[in-house]
């Protein structure tokens, strides 16, 4: 389903995923993925990332933001077998995934886009868990869209997307259980 965001190019498939090999794959994820949580410097104030994440990709590709750098661990069975169908469906290569692991509802991300994925990048974000709101806000209009990411969803943006939009998960005041997500990614060498 194209989700209608003028300048984006978005699409939103609900069940990429049945509701049971979700479940399933979200208990994977959460177990075994590497999760970290670093802290970030935001007004001259060191404070956690209000979420834990992990980074896997192609030959320790490195991703940066905020002053953190992460060096990407080696594909895992699982998340290469995800890849493969993500990348199938989407017709384009992806050679690294940045894991989110939003433990409640006091989890959240803030209001980015991507700059540092170069010109039209394809981003494709999965979800297991929780079902949780995602916000996307118009750079110049302010124009704003929130889609309900359900959990085995995959949601696509491409094309001018990053460049006239940005997108968050915000917090949430009631109590939501934890939330596993999955943007898989092209890193330009
Ligand atoms: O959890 C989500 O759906 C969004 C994640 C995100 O925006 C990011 O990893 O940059």
């Amino acid at each position: 389903m194209k989700i209608y965001c003028p300048d984006a190019d978005i699409e939103y498939i609900e069940n990429f995923y049945s509701k049971h090999d979700a479940e399933i794959i979200f208990q994977d994820l959460k177990q075994n993925l590497a999760w970290r949580h670093d802290d970030i410097k935001m007004f001259g104030k060191v404070m956690k990332i209000p979420r834990l994440q992990a980074w896997y990709g192609d030959n320790y590709l490195s991703y940066r933001y905020s002053n953190i750098t992460l060096v990407a661990e080696p594909w895992s069975v699982s998340l290469l077998a995800i890849k493969e169908k993500v990348s199938r469906y989407c017709q384009h290569d992806f050679n690294a995934v940045l894991a989110n692991l939003y433990r409640d509802q006091q989890d959240s991300v803030d209001w980015h886009n991507e700059p540092e994925l170069g010109a039209l990048p394809t981003i494709a974000s999965l979800s297991f868990g929780a079902e949780r709101e995602f916000q996307l806000k118009h750079i110049i209009t302010k124009e704003k869209k929130s889609i309900s990411l359900a959990p085995g969803s995959l949601l696509i943006m491409r094309g001018n997307t990053q460049k006239y939009w940005q997108h968050s998960l915000p917090k949430r005041a009631k109590s939501i259980t934890s939330r596993v997500n999955l943007t898989f990614r092209h890193i330009c060498l």
